[in-house]
């Protein structure tokens, strides 16, 4: 079993395990384009998320239509993705000869074996492909306006980042050929015979619409790209939206009580704003901050429903994120929720106090708190500089991650200088030093040249925490 664990891991991650992929994020225009964002202190920042967009931009395009199997309705138009946990038991069917894969989805039941992942999760790898899309979305538009003002970070002009982002929006959401129908029917979908239905928890799947609305935002607002080319998935968000709030899986996820709702919300409200219904999207997130975040925090500021875990760190983090993308988004829109307190009386800096407080246990890694706690100091200050000195002390190397970027003005420590003298080198040629990764080891002091084996054993750790942290995330 441990092999078949590994294999699954690494082909989770892939070949670009060095670039965390953050479980949401959304950054306003506004932010993008102040001028003091682009300082020296964050040039190796700058520098990490052109290496991202490129790294991940080869990916690309994506589309629904890739998937080697298909949902139950026969079209790939369809997304699709299996529960992970569940396996086939096919020792009662009474079969006299094997069974071909088809016949073991609608002939045999699946069960849950917990904590067993399921490799052939990925023959219906929709949801490996909307998640590197919407991290396209989200860093190649940025790529694009960090070029426009610094050519020398890359060899590609800033076009070269916008169209490969326009044209895998299109290709996933528009053009007919290989966009994906607005629905998510089949998504953790449940094999087995008679059942072959999506999952509430399967929401969860299109959670990253704020990552996209922050790039498609900047794009027009750089008037990079015209109202003429995001047309297409616009419209896409309003066939969709009537799906999020009507669909029976949409609405007992959104009924959920801990990060499964909190990251509908954030997905609901961005997709509103896309289509220009900042109304709904007031409303949306008004829902969440007066209605399922009331009882989130506790008065100590634990997050109860997801301490009550088997992973406390990951899932504090996690649904710390959600929260932190609905306070952005609301504040986008004006309408400041980052004040807001739970029923018991703490709020968003409370639980990133508390959530700091804990050292990462195993499969899981410091760096999962890393954006959350940035974002909290940016936005409530850090006077005694408690918040950088956290950062500092766990990775020398924060100012070179992608987020240093936006969270700012952010002390770097004394470290960012280091950094940027060391990270001289643009092309994309395999696993470099100064490359954010997602390790909660220690070292990375970032000195030196490559080491192979070094380098090796942290990819293989890195796509362990990735399992985890990709799995747990689905429930
Ligand atoms: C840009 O950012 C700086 C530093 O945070 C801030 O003082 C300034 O008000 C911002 N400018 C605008 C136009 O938002
Ligand atoms: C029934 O099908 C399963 C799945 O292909 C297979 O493992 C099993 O050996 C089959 N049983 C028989 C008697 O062939
Ligand atoms: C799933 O898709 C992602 C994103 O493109 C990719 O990195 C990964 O390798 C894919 N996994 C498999 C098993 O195809
Ligand atoms: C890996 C892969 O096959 N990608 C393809 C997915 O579908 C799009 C649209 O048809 C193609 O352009 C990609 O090459």
């Amino acid at each position: 079993m441990r092999w078949m664990l590994s294999v699954a891991a690494l082909a989770i991650t892939g070949a670009r395990a060095a670039f965390p992929s953050y479980p949401n994020e959304f950054v306003a225009p506004s932010v993008l384009l102040n001028a003091s964002i682009r300082s020296e202190t964050t040039l190796a920042a700058q520098r990490s998320i052109i290496k991202y967009a490129d790294e991940i931009l080869r990916e690309g395009p994506w589309s629904v239509m890739n998937k080697s199997v298909n949902p139950p309705t026969g079209t790939s138009s369809d997304y699709l993705s299996y529960r992970p946990y569940y396996w086939p038991d096919c020792s009662n069917v009474g079969n006299t000869t094997e069974l071909t894969q088809e016949q073991i989805y609608v002939t045999c039941p699946y069960v849950r074996r917990d904590g067993q992942f399921n490799p052939d999760y990925r023959l219906a790898n929709d949801s490996g492909s909307v998640q590197a899309l919407m991290d396209a979305i989200l860093y190649a538009p940025m790529a694009h306006l960090i070029l426009t003002h610094n050519q020398s970070l890359s060899k590609n002009p800033p076009e070269f980042y916008s169209r490969a982002a326009l044209h895998a929006l299109n290709v996933f959401f528009v053009n007919p050929q290989t966009a994906m129908n607005p629905h998510l029917n089949f998504s953790q979908l449940l094999r087995g015979p008679g059942v072959q239905k999506g999952s509430p928890t399967g929401v969860l799947d299109l959670h990253w619409w704020p990552k996209a609305l922050t790039g498609i935002l900047l794009m027009r607002a750089m008037n990079v790209w015209s109202e003429q080319d995001i047309a297409g998935v616009v419209a896409w968000g309003r066939s969709y939206i009537p799906w999020l709030l009507t669909n029976e899986l949409a609405r007992a996820e959104r009924g959920s009580d801990n990060n499964h709702a909190s990251y509908f919300y954030n997905q609901l409200a961005a997709l509103q704003i896309l289509v220009g219904d900042n109304e709904g999207a007031r409303a949306t997130l008004q829902d969440f901050f007066t209605g399922v975040y009331q009882e989130q925090i506790d008065a100590n500021g634990d997050q109860p429903k997801e301490s009550a875990r088997t992973h406390p760190y990951h899932y504090r983090g996690y649904n710390l994120c959600a929260i932190i993308t609905s306070a952005r988004l609301a504040e986008y829109i004006g309408y400041d929720a980052w004040n807001i307190k739970a029923a018991s009386g703490a709020g968003i800096q409370d639980a990133a106090n508390y959530a700091m407080g804990f050292t990462p246990g195993p499969g899981e890694a410091a760096s999962e708190l890393f954006p959350q706690i940035a974002a909290v100091a940016v936005k409530f200050g850090d006077p005694d500089g408690k918040y950088a000195a956290w950062l500092a002390s766990k990775d020398q190397q924060y100012p070179a991650r992608l987020w240093f970027f936006w969270d700012q003005p952010l002390s770097d420590s004394g470290l960012a200088a280091g950094l940027v003298a060391q990270g001289g080198s643009n092309d994309d040629g395999g696993p470099t030093d100064g490359e954010p990764d997602d390790d909660n080891t220690t070292g990375g002091t970032g000195s030196g040249g490559k080491n192979g084996a070094g380098a090796v054993q942290t990819s293989v750790a890195l796509a362990l925490v990735g399992l985890a942290v990709g799995v747990l995330g689905w429930f």
